[in-house]
């Protein structure tokens, strides 16, 4: 999405002269079957026939791969026709060259095939680059080490991974037989992803239009804000223009493309629901839940696109899903700003795929716009689970387990160690007596534990403008320690905002030299801890019910009896996992990895999907408590509610950042 599309606020409702003459028509001239989908100055045609797009955004790799058809079939009974989905390089090329389509959770051809099924048609949206508040915008981080590399810019090493990605895609994952033109249901391509606001490369952008067409004979589109300067810069010949935004949006489209290549009918491609949430003390959750004047001004607009503008409309999100594990992205705005594991959106399926009041006022605002009787009933909710409170022994520490180790004179960053996602402990065996500040490379990247000889002294990390210092006090012989936790790589820049471009500069753990009082630290072992796999073995009995567990980040083991399924479906297991006396840390389920929690809010509990519950039999549950020394119980519990709450606390170790 476009986090800068809503700094616009309504700018021009009143749009009287929509202007549509002057237009040429399609650029596409279709090889295969050249009547199954194209547009014409005014219309798209679908088998000849004009078609508004109602779309609705949902990405597969969001949304546990069991679930795809529920959420499918519930999109389509509020009215939609048309899905639009981002599909995510990094979990389908996590390793360079390793290509997932495999793995059913990345088998996306799998999920389009059940949107034919159910009556959708999609628009793929491959990016590269999808913004989509997830980690590095779909950038795998592997491309980081590729020398010379600078992402979605001109760069021959960016466009020769992309040209490989795009066409895996095509071909390995089987999107290409997937079209329209071949009978399947992907009706157009999206090139980059509201590339305007980032940047105005337009041979950049050409070049990336010919590469998607090496694999795609159907149309092809940009999605931009709406306004003239993020137009100008995303707009490509030969490629149909839509914009993104509210009802404000609409006219900017036939104001600032001129290009008669470019133009075709109306398409808002990212209408937005509401707003995805960002960790912190101080943000509040995003909903419009008990807000009756957001949810009449979405109904008002459905009828204003698709009404008085005809014009198509995909609605971000119909349903956001989960930012399951270390999937996340995060801005930057001089500081971090770090998205949560939820990606509810306040959407009209929320989290868990339950329909909600939003959803229901939508429908009945495009209802009058489909042909009667082509909308299948909605569904009803199935209830979910509740799990009884139960106690965790704590287990190893996290330092236990990292053995995997890598020296070095300088430090490496988590990229240089082969390491995409999680933490890298940074360990110093101190050689004289030493004081004063410590500077953890040209910045916390991102958030730093820092421990001597086991025993916490501070929490550096780059979401606090204060305090920005930790000061160590150090003889020979001590242990230095700084776990840097990646809390997920920055997906979104605008050069129209006045930060850094960290989509640039991706690394984390630690880049640069690590001093105390400027004087620089050589020697330094580095173990990567990306916890693929978390022990599951049992707890040590020493250190269970015991007063004083250590200051060490550690795992916490349990279980709980699955309970029965009603319904026949694995949906009524879906339940809220809370971690009461927890502060921050992670949270997995059958090895299955829930992704973060963090006491300062909003999100207070996991969605854990019914998918990955055991019913009737013992179900493993392992936690990595990063802060045991802030907990103030030494007991950690787990429970599961069918509802879930939202809600902010004060961080402890920071109690005046913003
Ligand atoms: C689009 O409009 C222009 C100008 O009115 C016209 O010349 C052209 O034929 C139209 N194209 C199509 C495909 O209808
Ligand atoms: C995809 O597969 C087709 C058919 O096997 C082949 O002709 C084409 O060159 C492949 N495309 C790419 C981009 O590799
Ligand atoms: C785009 O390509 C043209 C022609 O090769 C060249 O003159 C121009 O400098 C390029 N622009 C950018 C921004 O790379
Ligand atoms: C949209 O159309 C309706 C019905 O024709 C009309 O009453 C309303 O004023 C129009 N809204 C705008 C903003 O033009
Ligand atoms: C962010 O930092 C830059 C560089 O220090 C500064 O110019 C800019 O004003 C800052 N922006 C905000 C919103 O603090
Ligand atoms: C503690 O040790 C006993 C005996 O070795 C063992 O049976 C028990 O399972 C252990 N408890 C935990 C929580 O690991
Ligand atoms: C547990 O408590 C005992 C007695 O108070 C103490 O000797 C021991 O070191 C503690 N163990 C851990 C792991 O903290
Ligand atoms: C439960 O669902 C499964 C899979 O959908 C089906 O095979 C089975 O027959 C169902 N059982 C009952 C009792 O409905
Ligand atoms: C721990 O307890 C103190 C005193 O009751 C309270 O102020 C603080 O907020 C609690 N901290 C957490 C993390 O719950
Ligand atoms: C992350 C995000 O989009 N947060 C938004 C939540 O809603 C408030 C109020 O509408 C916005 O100010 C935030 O930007």
């Amino acid at each position: 999405m476009s986090l800068c599309s809503i700094y616009f606020s309504f700018l021009v409702l009143a749009c009287a002269a929509f202007a549509s003459s002057q237009l040429t028509g399609p650029s596409q001239t279709l090889s295969a079957s050249p009547a199954a989908f194209t547009y014409n100055n005014d219309s798209f045609l679908l088998k000849g026939e004009p078609y508004t797009i109602i779309g609705g955004q949902m990405d597969p790799q969001r949304i546990p791969y069991q679930y795809w058809r529920d959420r499918l079939s519930k999109a389509r009974a509020m009215g939609l026709n048309t899905i639009f989905s981002y599909i995510f390089w990094n979990n389908l090329e996590p390793n360079q060259g390793a290509w997932m389509s495999e793995d059913p959770q990345n088998e996306v051809a799998e999920y389009f095939k059940i949107a034919q099924e159910e009556g959708l048609y999609v628009v793929l949206r491959p990016g590269p680059y999808i913004c989509g508040e997830h980690e590095w915008g779909g950038f795998p981080a592997w491309l980081s080490e590729i020398p010379g590399m600078e992402v979605r810019t001109n760069n021959t090493p960016f466009l020769e991974e992309t040209k490989k990605y795009i066409a895996n895609l095509a071909n390995k994952s089987h999107l290409a037989e997937l079209q329209v033109s071949r009978g399947g249901p992907i009706l157009m391509v999206q090139v980059e992803n509201e590339y305007g606001s980032f940047g105005e490369n337009h041979n950049y952008t050409a070049a990336l239009r010919d590469i998607i067409r090496e694999s795609f004979d159907i149309p092809l589109y940009t999605n931009d804000g709406g306004v003239d300067w993020t137009l100008e810069g995303g707009h490509i010949p030969h490629v149909l223009a839509a914009v993104d935004g509210g009802s404000w949006a609409l006219p900017a489209r036939d104001l600032y493309i001129t290009d008669p290549t470019e133009l075709g009918p109306l398409l808002d491609g990212e209408y937005y629901t509401w707003a995805p949430d960002q960790w912190g003390s101080h943000n509040p959750h995003n909903t419009t839940v008990g807000n009756a004047d957001s949810v009449s001004s979405i109904v008002s607009d459905i009828d204003y696109h698709l009404g008085n503008y005809s014009a198509s409309i995909s609605f971000y999100m119909v349903h956001g899903g989960t930012n399951f594990g270390f999937q996340n992205g995060a801005m930057w705005q001089n500081r971090t700003t770090v998205f949560t594991t939820s990606y509810d959106y306040g959407a009209p399926l929320d989290e868990t795929g339950r329909t909600t009041d939003l959803y229901f006022k939508m429908r009945e605002a495009i209802l009058p716009y489909v042909p009667d009787g082509s909308v299948p009933d909605p569904p009803t909710n199935l209830p979910r689970a509740t799990v009884p409170q139960f106690e965790l022994c704590p287990s190893t520490s996290l330092f236990e387990t990292a053995t995997s180790r890598r020296n070095a004179a300088s430090p490496l960053t988590m990229e240089a160690l082969g390491q995409s996602y999680g933490f890298t402990l940074y360990e110093h065996t101190v050689v004289s007596t030493i004081e004063g500040p410590l500077a953890v490379g040209d910045r916390p990247r991102d958030r730093v534990l820092i421990y001597v000889n086991d025993r916490i002294q501070g929490v550096m990390d780059s979401q606090y403008q204060h305090p920005l210092t930790v000061s160590v006090s150090l003889q020979a012989g001590d242990k230095l320690q700084l776990l840097v936790e990646n809390l997920g790589r920055v997906d979104y820049y605008s050069r129209g905002n006045p930060y850094r471009n960290y989509l640039q500069d991706p690394w984390k753990g630690v880049k640069g030299d690590i001093s105390i009082d400027g004087s620089i630290l050589s020697g330094w072992n580095m173990y990567p801890l990306q916890l693929d796999s978390v022990p599951v073995q049992g707890c040590s009995n020493t250190s269970a019910g015991n007063k004083s567990l250590s200051d060490l980040p550690r795992f916490f083991h349990g279980s709980f009896i699955g309970p029965s399924t009603s319904h026949n479906s694995s949906m009524t297991l879906d339940t809220f996992i809370t971690v009461p006396n927890g502060i921050k840390g992670n949270v997995w389920v059958n090895k299955f990895h829930l992704g973060r929690y963090w006491l300062v809010g909003p999100q207070q509990s996991l969605y854990l999907p019914g998918t990955v519950v055991k019913p009737d039999e013992t179900n493993d549950v392992v936690i990595l408590e990063l802060e045991p020394w802030q907990m103030n119980s030494t007991s950690m519990v787990v429970y599961g509610s069918p509802e879930r709450f939202w809600g902010n606390n004060p961080d402890p170790d920071c109690l005046k950042c913003i």
